[in-house]
């Protein structure tokens, strides 16, 4: 579906769910006394951002709320959660910018290769005004309310080969690399910007295919190449950072409404609180991995970072998604980091 009708289906989804959700509620608090709060992602139970929710966000809520979560995608594909929370057939999920981008083009500017430093900065820009209309249409048209960012951390090129069967120093290494990335145009774009062929695939199946050699390789921190064990079927990381990644704390605007404002503030701190939590544990873990990574037999080096900048940040001048970006905001994001 293209960005446009998607965003359109949306409208009739929103209504319903708005009924649907609260009906939900309604029930479920006459029968538990507690709302119900389903997270589905495609994330596993051991990656930090769902020990995060699971440890720090499921306690702060829980005279309230029972958390069920989701993991490996096992209730809602990668990509449709959104729809989901929209039509009332989810609460929770821990979205990503790209998949915001198929509704609303100008959240591709927090996908875009090398504009966030670090997680620091992508702090900042959340806690930014620049973000209060984002997150007003999201709730306006989506029904979603985005609480807190929660960093996944630098993606890096991942791949079968060995270095000594191909280095990657600049764009150019990667031409007719079959790279997997997320199914979606933004990530797609990134994929072609960064000079390989992307190739589009649930993350669940990315074990399988890099096992297989469906594809030759795929891009995500290292944390994630660990939690995944991308790393029992891959050779070499090329450290591109090309993408200071994120994912936003989504959750139900039909069951936020339901909240009284205590409770509100209480979701909305342990949101908070549980991204903080994630953050610093991916932060060590991304310090720490190399060496775990190398002990496996991981080549890891560092390219050409400036070819890699340059290239990337050239391909998304005078781009569609460029073209969505409101007027400003790339400098406000740029002013906020170092
Ligand atoms: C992935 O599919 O590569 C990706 O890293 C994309 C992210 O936005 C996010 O969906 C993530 O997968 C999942 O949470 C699994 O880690």
């Amino acid at each position: 579906m293209s960005k446009f009708s998607r965003r359109l289906a949306l409208a009739g989804a929103l209504a319903l769910g708005a009924v649907t959700g609260v009906a939900g509620l309604a029930t479920s608090s006459l029968a538990e006394d507690k709302v119900t709060l389903r997270l589905s992602t495609p994330a596993s139970e051991t990656d930090q951002r769902s020990v995060a929710l699971a440890e720090v966000f499921a306690p702060a809520v829980a005279d309230f709320a029972e958390y069920q979560p989701h993991y490996n995608a096992s209730l809602i594909a990668q990509g449709s959660e959104l729809e989901s929370i929209a039509s009332g057939d989810l609460e929770m999920s821990i979205a990503s910018a790209q998949e915001l981008a198929t509704f609303f083009p100008e959240f591709s500017i927090f996908a875009t290769g090398y504009v966030h430093q670090d997680a620091a900065h992508q702090v900042a820009v959340f806690g930014d005004a620049l973000m209060d209309p984002f997150k007003q249409k999201v709730e306006d048209e989506l029904g979603v309310k985005l609480l807190a960012v929660m960093y996944l951390g630098r993606r890096h090129v991942n791949l079968r080969q060995s270095k000594d069967e191909l280095t990657v120093t600049t764009p150019a290494d990667l031409a007719g690399v079959n790279l997997r990335m997320p199914g979606s145009d933004a990530w797609q774009f990134l994929g072609k910007a960064l000079g390989a062929n992307p190739t589009p695939m649930a993350f669940t199946e990315v074990y399988t295919a890099l096992s297989t050699g469906s594809v030759d390789g795929q891009d995500n921190p290292l944390p994630t190449v660990v939690d995944a064990k991308f790393y029992e079927v891959t050779k070499q990381i090329a450290l591109t950072s090309h993408l200071v990644d994120l994912n936003y704390v989504a959750f139900s605007k039909a069951i936020w409404d339901t909240l009284t404002p205590e409770q509100q503030a209480m979701v909305q701190k342990a949101a908070e609180d549980a991204a903080e939590s994630g953050r610093q544990a991916q932060l060590k873990k991304e310090e720490d991995l190399v060496a775990f990574l190398q002990e496996n037999g991981l080549e890891v080096y560092e390219p050409d970072l400036d070819a890699f900048r340059n290239h990337v940040q050239a391909q998304y001048v005078g781009s569609e998604f460029a073209a969505s970006w409101p007027d400003g905001v790339l400098d406000k994001i740029n002013a906020l980091g170092n």
